[in-house]
């Protein structure tokens, strides 16, 4: 074979995280990667592009359904005002459980959303954890939704978590990931929410010590494929991606389940100040916000099928 011929032949798959090094989301998508050489005979492989050096969420999301990026980790929320089922997994409370969570995820549901992914130029490839979110905050643990009035809340950029935190009496402040810290620091937000991985690599923790477990959301990750590249791969290249990416989710959460350990004890041991919330009042706050923000018959039959454990 010729050298030309072999470069032709060659795919390298450009893959954006805003995660650094090391972070679950980015060795799941190294370990695809590692796959996807391995079963192709070395012509396909992923360039994991991680620490937001492409951007943040938002300008990826973009760049990816526009070709310039071929791959995608992001979270759900981003995703919502573009393609309105992927708010349904991130609602608050809609998951009784981690295990709720996967086999939804896993599952027809899961496949469903996935779906919907495609006429937005993204090919929806799989779910990864993301753990629950809680709220943080420099000022004050909340322990009642009371504690929410007033405080600056800082969001991803999606209407549903705008009216969930609203919904709460808090003041939704939405914004990029990378400028959380500053923002918590000058006090132009007061908190923020995320998992305990989020909250320890990016030392939120620091500025903001108090963190409160609402688990109000367990909006999973998403990892998507821009259809422009996609349809450039030959069926069965693109059964080669799809199929490595399905085998990244087992291997993804055995290193979140570890990393959320981790992560605790090494924010409890930087200062932070952990305490339980009234679970039950947040849940039930929340339920004005369902009768207003579920209300596409589409989404509704969605929520109504998770809550029965379909
Ligand atoms: C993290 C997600 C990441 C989001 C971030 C955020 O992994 O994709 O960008 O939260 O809050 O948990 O923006």
């Amino acid at each position: 074979m010729s050298t030309t011929a072999f470069a032709a032949d060659t795919i390298v798959l450009k893959s954006a995280d805003i995660h650094p090094d090391g972070y679950p989301t980015v060795v799941a998508v190294e370990y695809m990667g590692e796959l996807l050489k391995e079963r192709s005979g070395g012509r396909l492989s992923i360039d994991v592009l991680n620490a937001a050096q492409l951007g943040q969420e938002k300008d990826t999301i973009e760049q990816t359904r526009f070709g310039v990026i071929d791959m995608n980790r992001i979270n759900l929320a981003p995703l919502n005002n573009l393609i309105p089922e992927t708010s349904v997994p991130a609602l608050p409370f809609i998951f009784k459980s981690t295990e709720h969570m996967r086999e939804t995820m896993d599952g027809p549901i899961g496949e469903e959303i996935l779906a919907a992914f495609e006429p937005h130029g993204l090919i929806g490839l799989a779910f990864y954890d993301s753990g629950a979110r809680s709220f943080y905050n420099s000022k004050k643990p909340i322990v009642t939704v009371e504690d929410m009035k007033g405080m600056k809340i800082r969001v991803q950029q999606s209407d549903m978590f705008v009216g969930m935190v609203n919904g709460l009496g808090a003041n939704a402040t939405p914004m990029s990931f990378g400028e959380v810290y500053s923002g918590l620091q000058t006090g132009v937000i007061d908190g923020a929410e995320n998992n305990w991985p989020s909250y320890e690599s990016t030392k939120h923790f620091e500025v903001a010590p108090y963190y409160s477990l609402s688990q109000h959301s367990m909006a999973p990750e998403a990892l998507v494929m821009s259809k422009i590249a996609w349809d450039k791969l030959t069926p069965e290249d693109q059964a080669l991606v799809k199929q490595a990416a399905k085998d990244s989710v087992a291997k993804m959460r055995e290193l979140w389940d570890a990393r959320e350990a981790e992560s605790r004890k090494m924010v409890e041991a930087g200062g932070a100040k952990i305490n339980e919330v009234n679970k039950e009042e947040f849940i039930a706050a929340m339920q004005p916000f369902y009768a207003s923000f579920v209300t596409d018959p589409k989404l509704k039959d969605l929520v109504a099928r998770i809550q029965a454990g379909e």
